[in-house]
């Protein structure tokens, strides 16, 4: 027996001391450094009873000590659950409790809110700050820098990432360690990855892009990251000169295309910009060429398959599409009434099979079986096409889901709360247009007869509840929503009706 995503990830840099993350402040962390903080983690987690198998939730801030966590739960064959830092705490509660996390780790600016959240649910709580300080590293100080690596099987869970639904419930996607690892090896041979690489790593480490794509694969890969504690243009230009491989969401792209000092020289040496998590425009990808001589490659995945398709390294990358499926992984496209395969060039929902399709929702069998079919295949919900030369497009969704900087905004959970609000009848949530965050968060409230809904107060009201960026960045009042003769609410016609909000 041994730990596959362990040994792959972590296991042949132990004792070595080479550099693994450089730091803003120009410090390094070697690998064999990192893997001493991991181990003492891991010995700190079995002496708090964390035990294989348990799940520990974290919501910290991205550091070296936070990434160490993700090591240690590795290790120790404990089921690693991070979340965005942007969760309020009603949202966190839900996270623990369903997951039935043994523990929570989070931010000491956090710990007199969270603390009731983690009694609720029994999990113990510890805190970990973006400065590597807190409880939990406290209580690993005097730990030996020696763990047991515990043994486990590939089918063996390794992570749980939260993904919300279109009926507001969050649900687990269980991956495992086949999951993460397959994937890994795939992008690290498709992208061609070496222990030379740098990569400039400016993504959170909360979902599957910043963690299981950008980390994973340099880890793999044997290389070394410049790790940003987020994204931000004056820091990527700095630091660009030492990087040879960035991965980013559209709107980095955006962003540092609208920075004066990122020029062709500054990108002349850099080996691949991978773009992601959320359409790329062509016009993105076209201005990105002719400033700085290089071809965004835009891949497709997800939290529950991680990537599915990529354009490719050699050959065309080709703007508006996510090129072609990985090796291992089957796509087809389908169409959403029968399940059957249209032909190539027909639109139809994009179903994907392979070792990276996650295992199920934890705890909701139900709705893992509507997704995930009994032949392996997993129905994304995104709704694409097959052009002629192979190349799968993607052109819309076949779920009411917004995608705001590369997060997930699932309208249903919005529209819950607004239609609890005094004076309010109904709501729709859409998602329009935006120029930094691609799409962004409009809300369309019906009053009550005769009521008037006090939109400053709505808006306080749900800010405790709701993560900053799901907030509607603009409400609206209309008498009634538009309806289809089925009673269906018609967001279409929302979406022409205020798609130029932010754009015109
Ligand atoms: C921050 N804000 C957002 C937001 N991010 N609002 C909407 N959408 C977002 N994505 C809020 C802030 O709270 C703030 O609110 C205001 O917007 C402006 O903040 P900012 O300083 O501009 O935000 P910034 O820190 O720069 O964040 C923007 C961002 C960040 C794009 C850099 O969101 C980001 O790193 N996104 C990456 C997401 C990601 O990793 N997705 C991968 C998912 S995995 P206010 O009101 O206080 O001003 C996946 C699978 C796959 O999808 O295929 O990869
Ligand atoms: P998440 O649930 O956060 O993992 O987001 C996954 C969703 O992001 C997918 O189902 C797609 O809708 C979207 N997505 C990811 N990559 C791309 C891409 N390159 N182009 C368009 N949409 C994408």
């Amino acid at each position: 027996m041994a730990n596959p995503l362990f040994d792959g990830l972590f296991g042949r840099h132990s004792g070595k001391s080479t550099v693994f993350l450089h730091l803003p402040d120009g410090g390094t962390v070697t690998h064999a450094k990192f893997l001493e903080t991991a181990a003492r983690f891991a010995n700190t987690l079995w002496d708090m009873g964390v035990r294989t198998g348990d799940r520990v939730a974290v919501q910290i801030a991205k550091s070296p000590e936070a990434l160490a966590v993700y090591a240690a739960c590795v290790q120790a064959g404990v089921i690693f659950l991070p979340l965005n830092t942007a969760y309020s705490a009603p949202e966190v509660s839900y996270f623990v409790e369903n997951s039935g996390a043994k523990l929570l780790i989070c931010d000491e600016a956090n710990v007199d809110t969270l603390t009731p959240v983690a009694q609720a649910a029994d999990a113990a709580i510890e805190t970990l700050n973006g400065d590597g300080s807190g409880s939990f590293p406290e209580a690993a100080a005097n730990q030996t820098t020696e763990f047991a690596t515990v043994d486990r099987d590939g089918d063996d869970l390794a992570a749980f990432l939260y993904t919300s639904g279109t009926t507001g419930r969050s649900k687990g996607a269980m991956l495992t360690q086949t999951n993460l690892l397959s994937n890994s090896e795939v992008l690290v041979q498709e992208w061609r990855f070496t222990a030379e690489d740098v990569l400039l790593h400016a993504l959170p480490i909360f979902h599957t892009h910043g963690l299981f794509v950008a980390t994973n694969v340099t880890l793999l890969a044997g290389g070394s990251m410049i790790f940003l504690p987020k994204f931000d243009s004056d820091a990527m230009v700095e630091r660009m000169p030492q990087a040879t491989a960035m991965m980013g969401v559209p709107t980095f792209y955006t962003r540092l295309l609208d920075h004066p000092g990122f020029t062709r020289d500054l990108t002349r040496h850099m080996r691949l910009f991978v773009s992601g998590s959320a359409p790329l425009l062509a016009e993105t990808h076209v201005t990105f060429e002719d400033r700085t001589g290089h071809r965004i490659l835009e891949r497709y995945g997800m939290t529950e398959t991680n990537m599915n398709t990529s354009n490719p390294y050699d050959g065309e990358r080709r703007a508006g599409t996510v090129g072609f499926p990985l090796p291992g992984v089957e796509l087809k496209v389908t169409d959403p009434k029968t399940g059957d395969t249209v032909p190539d060039g027909e639109i139809g929902v994009i179903e994907v099979r392979g070792p990276n399709v996650f295992k199920g929702y934890w705890q909701m069998p139900e709705k893992t079986a509507e997704e995930l079919r009994p032949d392996g295949f997993f129905i994304t919900g995104d709704l694409g096409q097959i052009d002629a030369d192979g190349y799968v497009h993607i052109v819309g969704r076949n779920k009411d889901l917004i995608i705001s900087g590369g997060y997930n905004i699932y309208p249903k959970e919005i529209e819950l709360l607004l239609d609890e609000q005094p004076g309010v009848l109904e709501s729709a949530v859409i998602g329009v247009p935006h120029p930094d965050f691609g799409e962004t968060v409009v809300a369309v409230l019906v009053p009550e007869k005769d009521g008037s809904p006090d939109l400053e107060g709505i808006k306080s009201s749900i800010s405790g509840s709701l993560a900053r960026f799901k907030q509607p960045r603009e409400m609206v009042i209309l008498p009634e929503l538009p309806r289809n003769t089925m009673g269906k609410v018609q967001k279409n016609a929302l979406r022409d009706q205020f798609g130029g909000l932010f754009t015109a």
